[in-house]
């Protein structure tokens, strides 16, 4: 392949470009489908010639913030996320419109319609725009690794924050994409009008004048964009509105063209002027868009001259679960099943915590103990002990999201629940856990905490985790009696010892905070592999 063809999955090309736009730094937290933007950048050889920042951070929310702080000193800095973090980044997040970027700022939600390693299906979009932020959604890999470069300049012409909203199957597919060449890096500078990055309401009120103002030329911009294209076709009964990947997917069905008019949306704010010419041209508009009907209920909510709005909300489109060219070719109404055989080869495979794995010790010494406590209730949390749910374990009641587990242990503790247990990993417990156990220290809540700890980031692929060597200072830093800051090795032959510390600390009342200790099997795997070579 040519040198300036490289086969890249999405997350790659949006890694790639940031690199050719001069990033400085990426700040992120694991989480498919958007992990291996950062691991593409840790890779690179570019990158670390750079000394581009490229270090996981505790959780989206600080990631956020360090990516701010990099922008306000002129460098262009992209955070990255699944989904569920733009919500423990929101705070920041929305705020950051109000302060703008110096250094062009892009952050990168990855979606995951369908589900496939989420607790939900919530659509990135309705963060740009409730945020007042430009957002992008690139249709095809070679889109994304070009619109990144796009998004830093389109942040730092208007000193602002942008979003690109990626989903699963552009995020984890692999194409050839034509790279360009590298970009220099920004030199250092402060921001033009330092009143605005200090979010009192004396600066804010004036700065939010600002930001709607400014909302006009985001709209202006999107619609003279070149990833916003309105295509004409013949057949007028039905206009297509086909946003991101759902273009890509459309496109396929017509090998010649589509017969009807297509608006490819790939940035927000949604282009008005575009979607008006739709409505008046044509007697209906079928929308694909993949996550929740985002461009759907803003045309119902706009249009008021008769025209049919069809898509998800009308069934032409499943309400729920990712777009697929499959369902595409029903709500074109074309019998073309035979395109896309239904696969055989991929057979399902339900997930199950891996042979030799320290979670399943913990769960069997847990699992005795609690059913020597018939009401015992135990909260857990995310990560691969999540899969202590399913069968042979049975053995948690909730999974909400990440660091769920110490503070619902806690509330139903104050309900009067004992025992009352909460199970958490090492990278979740310092992602959003710790804050949690705070609660619980000041109001010595009669809870016990079980950090399954095993030195990695499972669930994710094994990336490092931020407290590991550290938990038990942690604890004890936050007050945590030292007594009940129990450390045990997660081994079949120490079942009786975990069991006996287990009903210990049940038996105290206070909080008090179990260790299980062992490192991820698959990383021991990997780290003997790399010693042996
Ligand atoms: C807000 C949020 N960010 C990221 C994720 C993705 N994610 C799921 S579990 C997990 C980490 C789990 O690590 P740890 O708690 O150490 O448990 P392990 O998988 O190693 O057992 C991550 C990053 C998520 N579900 N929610």
């Amino acid at each position: 392949m040519e040198d300036n063809k490289l086969l890249l999955l999405g997350d790659e090309a949006v890694a790639l470009g940031a690199i050719h736009a001069g990033l400085s730094g990426v700040y992120a937290y694991p989480g498919t489908p958007s992990t291996e933007i950062t691991e593409y950048i840790q890779s690179s050889p570019l990158a670390r010639e750079r000394g581009i920042h490229c270090q996981w951070s505790c959780n989206e929310k600080t990631a956020m913030e360090a990516a701010l702080g990099m922008s306000y000193m002129g460098k262009r800095a992209m955070v990255c996320m699944k989904h569920v973090g733009m919500n423990v980044a929101a705070d920041a997040f929305v705020n950051s419109a109000m302060t703008g970027a110096n250094g062009g700022l892009v952050v990168v939600a990855a979606d995951d319609p369908s589900m496939h390693s989420s607790q939900n299906e919530q659509d990135s979009r309705f963060y740009g725009k409730f945020a007042l932020m430009p957002t992008f959604e690139p249709s095809t890999q070679q889109e994304a690794y070009e619109m990144i470069g796009e998004a830093f300049d389109l942040s730092e012409r208007y000193r602002i924050p942008v979003l690109m909203r990626l989903v699963t199957r552009m995020a984890h597919s692999r194409t050839v994409v034509t790279v360009g060449k590298a970009r220099g890096q920004n030199a250092l500078s402060y921001p033009a009008n330092p009143r605005q990055w200090v979010l009192m309401p004396a600066c804010s009120k004036e700065r939010y004048k600002v930001l709607v103002r400014e909302q006009a030329d985001f709209l202006a911009e999107a619609e003279n964009s070149r990833h916003n294209i309105y295509v004409d076709g013949a057949d007028r009964s039905m206009g297509i509105i086909a946003c991101g990947i759902a273009y890509n997917y459309l496109m396929e069905h017509y090998k010649a063209g589509c017969p009807h008019p297509v608006l490819k949306v790939s940035q927000y704010p949604l282009p008005k002027k575009h979607v008006a010419r739709m409505a008046q041209e044509c007697e209906s508009i079928l929308v694909l868009e993949d996550g929740q009907p985002f461009v759907e209920e803003q045309l119902r909510g706009v249009l008021d001259n008769g025209v049919q709005v069809l898509g998800r909300l009308t069934g032409e489109v499943p309400r729920t679960g990712e777009l697929t060219p499959d369902n595409i070719t029903a709500a074109l109404h074309l019998q073309d099943a035979e395109v896309y055989p239904p696969s055989t080869l991929v057979v399902p495979r339900p997930p199950a915590l891996c042979k030799g794995c320290g979670h399943r010790d913990m769960y069997a010494a847990l699992n005795e103990v609690v059913r020597e406590y018939p009401d015992a209730r135990v909260f857990s949390d995310i990560g691969c002990y999540t899969l202590g749910f399913l069968p042979p374990y049975h053995a948690i009641h909730s999974v909400v999201d990440m660091g769920a587990s110490i503070t619902m242990a806690k509330g139903a503790a104050d309900a009067g629940q004992h025992p009352s247990i909460a199970v958490i990993g090492d990278s979740t417990f310092t992602h959003s856990g710790m804050t949690g156990l705070l609660d619980a220290v000041n109001e010595q809540s009669n809870i016990t905490i079980i950090i399954s700890d095993n030195l990695t980031t499972g669930m994710t692929g094994g990336q490092d985790s931020a407290g590991t060597g550290r938990l038990e200072q942690i604890c004890t830093g936050i007050g945590v009696e030292g007594a009940h800051v129990r450390v045990v090795v997660p081994l079949p032959r120490n079942m009786e010892e975990m069991k006996q510390v287990i009903r210990e600390e049940i038996e105290y009342r206070g909080v008090s905070v179990i260790i299980p200790r062992r490192e991820c099997i698959q990383t021991a795997r990997r780290h003997k592999t790399m010693k042996n070579e």
